[in-house]
């Protein structure tokens, strides 16, 4: 039997690495397979009990057709400053992070405001799985198949009021599960924000999973936004509050560096950062790793056709 971590990128499919997990876990359940024998991923992701694995139905209508980034890459490879700075501290640092008993809490302008329970939100509505590009602001992306289902769901279910034009995310920020807290390059918690049309579009993911699984703590468990069409950091991690609000919330890398992130940051290959061009990135797990030719950037990630109405008008230079 093959380890994950020695088939190729190239022939991964999310089918065929749902086969081969499914054979670690009954040859680890059976001791077959030393711990120590098992890449840090199969420990942390697959050692799990079988529980973790989610009844889905694949949503094609907002799937992209491209294959889906490794497993291995997608829980190796994060951006999750909570836990460090570099790219490998999550899978490392995560482990501490606390998800039983969660609590997300629905609040500020709206009739209904409630704590959920991560068992009521995995039944508040029907888990699809879709396939979305992320893009890093730093120039890579993944294609990852994420669990969840429309964020719009969940701001229905506590009645928003018509006051209500913004809406605020807050990530856990605990210094006792996150290492990373310490640091003073953000400052925390870590918020982001949508306007409340942005946050009701159907393609914003309240997500809750990847590979048919829950999230594996380093990529936001137990629940965490996915803006598809957005750079990475507006898709906030490991969600504890949600706030409905009247003005536009300040978000965490636009207060540490104004110039450099501003409040919408949807992908856009003709508006450079200021230190480097967004023109063209790099996939992750691509089989001729950094000597892969980039790919281009699409314009609003690939997700025009859907959300270009939403900024009819606007100044994308000015309103990046
Ligand atoms: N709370 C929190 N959310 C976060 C981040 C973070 O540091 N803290 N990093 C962001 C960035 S920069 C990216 S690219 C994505 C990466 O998500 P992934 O690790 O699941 O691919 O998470 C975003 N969400
Ligand atoms: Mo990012």
């Amino acid at each position: 039997m093959r380890k994950i971590a020695q088939i190729l990128p190239s022939e991964i499919t999310p089918r065929i690495v749902f086969e081969e997990r499914r054979k670690i876990l009954q040859v680890a359940a059976s001791g077959a397979l030393g711990s120590s024998l098992m890449p840090w991923f199969s420990r942390d992701v697959f050692a799990a009990n079988s529980s973790t694995k989610l009844v889905t139905i694949q949503n094609p209508r907002y799937s992209v057709m491209e294959k889906s980034t490794s497993l291995e890459d997608i829980t190796g490879y994060n951006n999750f400053y909570e836990f460090g700075l570099e790219k490998t501290d999550p899978a490392v640092f995560a482990k501490t992070l606390e998800t039983t008993g969660w609590k997300l809490s629905v609040e500020g302008l709206v009739n209904k405001p409630k704590v959920f329970g991560v068992e009521e939100l995995l039944k508040l509505a029907p888990l699809e799985e879709r396939v979305y590009r992320l893009r890093c602001v730093e120039g890579w992306s993944m294609v990852i198949p994420w669990v969840g289902y429309s964020l719009s769901t969940l701001l229905k279910a506590v009645d928003p009021q018509g006051s209500a034009k913004f809406v605020e995310f807050v990530s856990l920020a605990d210094k006792k599960q996150m290492p990373g807290v310490n640091n003073s390059v953000l400052n925390w918690p870590y918020v982001e924000g949508l306007r409340l049309d942005e946050a009701n579009h159907p393609l914003t993911l309240l997500t809750l999973g990847l590979y048919g699984e829950v999230l594996p703590k380093q990529n936001g468990a137990p629940v965490r936004l996915v803006v598809p069409w957005k750079y990475g950091f507006k898709s906030a991690k490991s969600i504890v509050k949600i706030r409905l609000v009247e003005k536009q919330p300040l978000n965490s890398w636009n207060v540490s560096a104004p110039n450099e992130y501003g409040f919408y940051s949807n992908v856009n290959p003709e508006v450079d950062h200021p230190r480097w061009s967004q023109a063209s990135e790099r996939r992750i797990g691509d089989p001729k790793g950094f000597f892969a030719p980039k790919q281009k950037t699409l314009m609003f990630n690939g997700y025009a056709d859907q959300v270009a109405s939403l900024y009819a008008g606007m100044d994308l230079r000015k309103n990046f």
